[in-house]
């Protein structure tokens, strides 16, 4: 198959393969594997210039509690997150599953079980949808940099590669997202023979999703720590971490806060596209309380103002961008800021019809000019209990739109 025809045929599928994602909006990406136990994040390995020999023994050493990954796909589920993506082998090198390619995995070291199928039951069990996170780049084996310079080396290490991904689609049941990254040191995608890997993987999985990180554009983009908006048309996913470190760090003490995850969840639904928070667990696979404590009132949140966020939404454009979500004739306008007793809204140009607190129906009394919306006798406080960001609901006779532009005064 040519790489024309394999775009070709990934086009055809893709409005019907990502009609899922497209209204899950919210996901939890998982860094965890041998660097957690140093706790100096993923990159540890390289940044330490740890010999591989020195690193390898932590293999042996790193023994995970029972089923971690339950606790982590109830924590997605209670805090309004739809699939999960987690890192089969970063790259450290260590495979996470039962894989013939290497004895270098999680059930002939260490923890003895495979730590993929227990993240994948995980899954199921709460209803979540599965996503494998593969790093092309490998520090362990010994072809991972030798194959840029020698062609022998390089067939080895995409026999090991295709061999690595051909087991993940194959023995965990249904995958919804196969997530590249660590495309170093390859140049291209046909260095990487990205189509024929990838035309495997959709062939065992016919619905499958598979990101731009194997020089292919694929499926969607992953502006990374910065949530940016794709051009009109182009999915994308928005990966950013908790705490500003992928794997687990007890020094990064920065978290984001509820408050500014829901900002985040507010720019990708208004620009449709997603959000992939990470978690780090320890070394044990237990979830850093910081992440807990942040999330636990996101969950009730989502649950109240969901409607503003999941399912099929329409790009915010103009005026409107940075406060509102849209669905059709339906705004929702995000309040982090809480104004007092009234709001006055400039520039609606669309007939507003029904205005209502999201998260309990409750009318709010309002009126409307030509060039101003004021709603009336409102608390004096943010209603909204979880977070302080309200969300109102705005019924119009058609979509919403907002004239605004420095140049209007009230003469
Ligand atoms: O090098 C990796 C990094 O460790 C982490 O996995 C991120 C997650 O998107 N990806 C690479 C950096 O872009």
């Amino acid at each position: 198959m040519t790489q024309e025809e394999y775009l070709a045929q990934v086009e055809a599928t893709r409005a019907q393969r990502m009609a899922w994602w497209r209204e899950a909006r919210f996901g939890m990406f998982v860094h965890w594997g041998l660097y957690a136990q140093l706790g100096r994040n993923e990159w540890v390995m390289n940044r330490e210039r740890i010999p591989v020999a020195e690193y390898e023994s932590l293999a042996a050493a790193w023994k995970p509690k029972e089923r971690p990954a339950r606790e982590w796909a109830r924590l997605a589920k209670d805090s309004g997150m739809k699939y999960m993506v987690m890192t089969t082998k970063h790259h450290d090198g260590f495979c996470l599953w039962d894989t013939q390619q290497t004895d270098y995995n999680a059930v002939r070291r260490g923890p003895g079980r495979d730590l993929v199928r227990e993240y994948v039951e995980a899954c199921h069990e709460f209803g979540l949808r599965v996503g494998l996170y593969y790093s092309l780049l490998d520090w362990h084996h010994p072809d991972g940099a030798q194959c840029a310079k020698d062609e022998t080396a390089r067939r080895r290490f995409l026999d090991f590669t295709q061999g690595c991904v051909r087991e993940l689609m194959s023995n965990y049941g249904k995958i919804d997202i196969l997530w590249y990254d660590g495309v170093w040191p390859l140049p291209d995608a046909s260095a990487w023979e990205s189509v024929q890997r990838n035309a495997m993987a959709r062939q065992l999985q016919p619905e499958l999703i598979i990101n731009n990180r194997a020089f292919l554009e694929e499926d969607y983009g992953t502006p990374e720590e910065r949530v940016t908006p794709a051009e009109q048309g182009r999915d994308w996913e928005a990966c950013m971490t908790f705490n500003y470190a992928w794997g687990y760090m007890p020094s990064a003490i920065d978290w984001r806060s509820t408050r500014e995850v829901i900002s985040m969840l507010g720019t990708c639904a208004a620009g449709q596209g997603n959000l992939l928070l990470n978690i780090g667990p320890k070394p044990d696979g237990s979830v850093p309380e910081e992440a807990v404590e942040q999330l636990a009132p996101l969950g009730r949140w989502l649950a109240d103002n969901g409607e503003a966020v999941y399912g099929a939404v329409d790009r915010v454009r103009g005026a409107m961008e940075g406060g509102w979500t849209i669905k059709g004739n339906v705004a929702y306008r995000w309040c982090p800021r809480w104004p007092g007793g009234e709001l006055v809204i400039g520039g609606i140009r669309t007939k507003v019809n029904r205005i209502t607190l999201l998260a309990t129906g409750e009318p709010v009394q309002f009126w409307q000019g030509d060039q101003q919306l004021k709603m009336l006798n409102l608390p004096q406080r943010s209603p909204d209990p979880h977070a302080g960001v309200a969300v109102y609901k705005f019924e119009c006779d058609a979509p919403p739109r907002q004239v605004l532009g420095s140049g209007y005064v009230v003469l």
